[in-house]
């Protein structure tokens, strides 16, 4: 009788496993024994190939024990996965272990953002001074950022806005508001005049970071609408809330510009704060600092949202939070707010 092909290999195949399976160090040497030995070009699968050239009764005792010894060795390198998987776990929670006793040892509090600081104390000014605060969406309709405010699809002052547009149904319809003006719109949409309110929120344009401009920021929109509204009360409300959060030495000015959404319309400037007047780096050596938007709300905006512009006036206007933050802060540079390097932060 023939010697039975493949047993000796079978033997030899079990023996290496253990052995292997005992020295590997890793799931991935692991894996390459496996498939050394059980792969579909492994040894055990040339063994089984070879059962067709014995004869029956050599084929039935090859085959038993081959199955026997698959068994086995699936067993035995199973058995090591299991125990390199724990390890590896163990080591992994090792190396990710915070030492939580450092930061009890600085005794480091969390504390609000200054950015988030500053919006509740601009609210604060505002409500003292009978304004309601209202809140709206970030993502919003081209009708309500734009068309509303009286800027058609293709009007020249879209450019003063870096858009930033959201890939939602049509081309160009829903972005990131630009502004907090569309909350005026969807303010007024809802609510008769009398209307006095701010309303706080984040923005975001596609301008270039500097040492006064990053690309989200926030602002605080105020719109005021009742009979017989003036610039005066425009000028007199900008005026009262400067001296009340920036101090009685901190003065405020308003220079012509224009806004589609308001007539006339002006620039609104603090003194800079940083060099109080005498020009730095920050204020491009003007010695002022420009705080936001405002003017009188145009009868095109009251007619967008169905208010009758020959019985209500109104004004609004629209500041940078944290360009009030950097002011308030005398911060040089507004990108800090963004880096939130604790050693900055933690002394705002
Ligand atoms: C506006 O956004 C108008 N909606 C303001 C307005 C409201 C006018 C109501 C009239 C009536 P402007 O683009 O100038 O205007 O921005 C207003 C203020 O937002 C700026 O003066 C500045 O304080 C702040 N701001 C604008 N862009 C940035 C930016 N990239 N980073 C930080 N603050 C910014």
């Amino acid at each position: 009788m023939n010697e039975p092909v493949g047993l000796g290999a079978l033997d030899s195949v079990l023996s290496r496993a253990r052995t292997a399976a005992e020295e590997v160090t890793t799931a991935a040497e692991l894996q390459r024994v496996e498939t050394e030995l059980l792969g579909k070009h492994g040894e055990l699968t040339l063994v089984q190939r070879s059962l067709g050239s014995l004869d029956p009764e050599q084929r039935r005792h090859t085959g038993r024990r081959l199955n026997e010894v698959r068994r086995q060795v699936e067993e035995v390198l199973a058995e090591r996965r299991l125990l390199l998987r724990a390890a590896e776990r163990a080591q992994r929670l090792a190396d990710e272990r915070l030492d939580l006793t450092e930061v009890v040892g600085l005794r480091r509090r969390g504390r609000v953002h200054v950015v988030e600081r500053t919006r509740q104390e601009l609210e604060d000014v505002f409500v003292a001074m009978g304004f309601a605060v209202v809140e709206g969406p970030e993502v919003e309709t081209d009708w309500h950022n734009f068309e509303a405010l009286n800027i058609p699809p293709a009007h020249p002052a879209r450019s003063m806005w870096d858009t930033l547009f959201l890939d939602l149904g049509p081309p160009e319809s829903v972005v990131l508001r630009t502004h907090t003006s569309p909350v005026q719109i969807r303010l007024m949409q809802r609510q008769a005049p009398p209307v006095y309110a701010v309303m706080p929120g984040r923005c975001y344009r596609r301008d270039t970071p500097d040492a006064r401009h990053i690309p989200t920021f926030h602002q605080i929109e105020g719109l005021v609408v009742d009979h017989g509204i003036s610039f005066a009360e425009l000028a007199g409300t900008i005026e009262t809330f400067t001296t009340a959060y920036f101090g009685q030495d901190i003065h405020s000015r308003l220079r012509p510009s224009y806004f589609p959404f308001t007539e006339p319309s002006a620039e609104f400037e603090i003194t800079c704060t940083i060099c109080k007047g005498a020009g730095c780096r920050t204020c491009s050596n003007t010695g002022w600092i420009e705080l936001g938007g405002c003017g009188m709300v145009d009868p095109a905006v009251f007619q967008a949202v169905g208010i009758d512009p020959e019985v209500w006036t109104g004004f609004a206007f629209g500041f940078g939070i944290d360009r009030c933050a950097q002011m308030r802060h005398e911060l040089p540079d507004m990108r800090v707010l963004l880096e939130n390097d604790v050693r900055i932060l933690e002394q705002l």
